[in-house]
């Protein structure tokens, strides 16, 4: 018999890689999507079936983590085997402008996913799998960070976060429950939300190397995070439902790395040495040189001309309105426990996330540029 998983959050980055990596293993996937006024399934559009074949392993429902009702029918109907609790206003920085609703999605949104399988009479045929965050380490009371170490949330997403992170743990001890909190460390990828920080840096960049963007404002470059890439995250959200008993584990690489360093590291994965100078709200990032021959393999021989004209421009500025009201400045995790009892090891290190986020926003901006300017640069979208 094939299990059959419900994606809360199954439109965003982590719900359309596990959405895909699930039906690979057999499963019958049902995912909750947002009405909204323009179409917002572009992740898993791959993956979508007409709703009219029989047999169908991806099926979508309108609901929300703000309406108990709907939530308690689709777990009503779908009586799934189960539950990833994905959705969430996942910004920390938005957060601060919208504290309540987020607590309401993230904190609230997370009891009410329990509760329904309680007052259902699933507590013994349904996992769930939250999706707990290392910001609850916010200001780390221990380097690196472990199971064991003490919560300090730094923002409203974090607190909610908190909430739902200890509701879990609740009805797992209260109603015997296979409730799970996987605590992941900051994972990307080309899906990423282009405004988390690694993507809206490969976005800039790729359009910088293009000649479509002059520059880029960005927030703290002195915070650190231990970035990894979501298809190795999202194997490990599997493995923890698939355990002997509940438990709650750390999903990180356990290398930590400055947003400055950051995007060096992806210009340099285009050939191009950037410096930075000054500091606080007057550091910038100076085109210092560029290799030829990579940019001519990465970006394309016919962008390379322009680009060594802009050599010695600044290009990466900050802008102190993408600062935070209180920072987490360093994530660095400690992932032993899910090494060893759950065999999950990443696949990908920073470079090769880079490299995967660098090549994959170089094709959508060239494609983007030729719509631009449409046509001219048909040679190059297809070089
Ligand atoms: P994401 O790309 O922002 O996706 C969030 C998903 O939640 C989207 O499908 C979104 O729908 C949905 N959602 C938001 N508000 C909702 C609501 N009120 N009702 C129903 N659905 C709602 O986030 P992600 O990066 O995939 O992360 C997945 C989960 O892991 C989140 O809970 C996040 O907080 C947590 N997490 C992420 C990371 C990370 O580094 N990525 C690390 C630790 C924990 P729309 O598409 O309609 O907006
Ligand atoms: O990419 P970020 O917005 O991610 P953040 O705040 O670490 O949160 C992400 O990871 C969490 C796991 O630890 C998840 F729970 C959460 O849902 C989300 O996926 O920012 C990373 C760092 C911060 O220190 C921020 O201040 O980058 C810094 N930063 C510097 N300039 C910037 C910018 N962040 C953003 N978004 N935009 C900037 O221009």
């Amino acid at each position: 018999m094939s299990k059959t998983a419900l994606i809360t959050g199954i439109t965003g980055q982590d719900g359309a890689y596990l959405s895909e990596f699930l039906i690979k293993k057999g499963y019958t996937v049902h995912g909750i999507k947002r009405r909204a006024s323009l179409f917002n399934t572009d992740r898993i559009d791959h993956l979508y079936q007409d709703p009219h074949l029989d047999n169908r392993n991806l099926i979508l429902h309108y609901g929300d983590m703000t309406d108990s009702m709907n939530l308690t029918r689709i777990i009503s109907e779908i009586q799934p085997d189960e539950i990833y609790n994905l959705a969430a206003q996942s910004h920390v920085k938005v957060s601060f402008d919208t504290p309540e609703y987020t607590a309401n999605v993230d904190g609230l949104g997370t009891l009410r996913i329990l509760e329904a399988v309680r007052l259902l009479g699933l507590t013994q045929k349904t996992r769930i799998y939250q999706a707990s965050t290392s910001e609850l380490y916010g200001l780390v009371q221990e380097v690196p960070q472990r199971e064991t170490t003490p919560f300090y949330p730094r923002s409203p997403y974090a607190v909610a976060k908190m909430y739902a992170y200890w509701i879990t743990v609740n009805y797992r001890e209260a109603y015997n429950m296979f409730a799970c909190n996987g605590i992941l460390f900051n994972h990307e990828s080309p899906l990423r939300g282009e405004t988390f920080v690694t993507r809206k840096v490969t976005r800039a960049l790729s359009r910088i190397a293009l000649g479509i963007q002059k520059e880029v404002y960005m927030g703290n470059l002195s915070s650190r995070r231990d970035w990894g890439h979501a298809k190795d995250y999202i194997k490990a959200m599997y493995l923890i439902l698939q355990q002997d008993a509940p438990d709650d584990y750390v999903i990180a690489t356990g290398v930590t790395t400055t947003i400055r360093d950051f995007i060096a590291k992806a210009f340099a994965e285009i050939g191009v040495k950037l410096d930075f100078t000054g500091k606080g709200a007057d550091e910038t990032g100076v085109i210092a040189a560029v290799d030829a021959a990579i940019f001519s393999e990465k970006v394309g021989e016919s962008y390379l001309a322009a680009f060594k004209q802009r050599i010695g421009e600044k290009v990466v500025k900050v802008d102190p309105q993408y600062f935070r009201p209180t920072e987490v400045e360093l994530l660095i995790g400690d992932a032993s426990k899910s090494r060893s009892r759950l065999g999950w090891e990443p696949k990908y290190d920073l470079d090769a996330l880079i490299a995967d986020m660098m090549a994959s926003d170089i094709k959508t901006m060239k494609k983007e540029a030729y719509l631009k300017d449409g046509g001219y640069r048909i040679l190059n979208y297809f070089e």
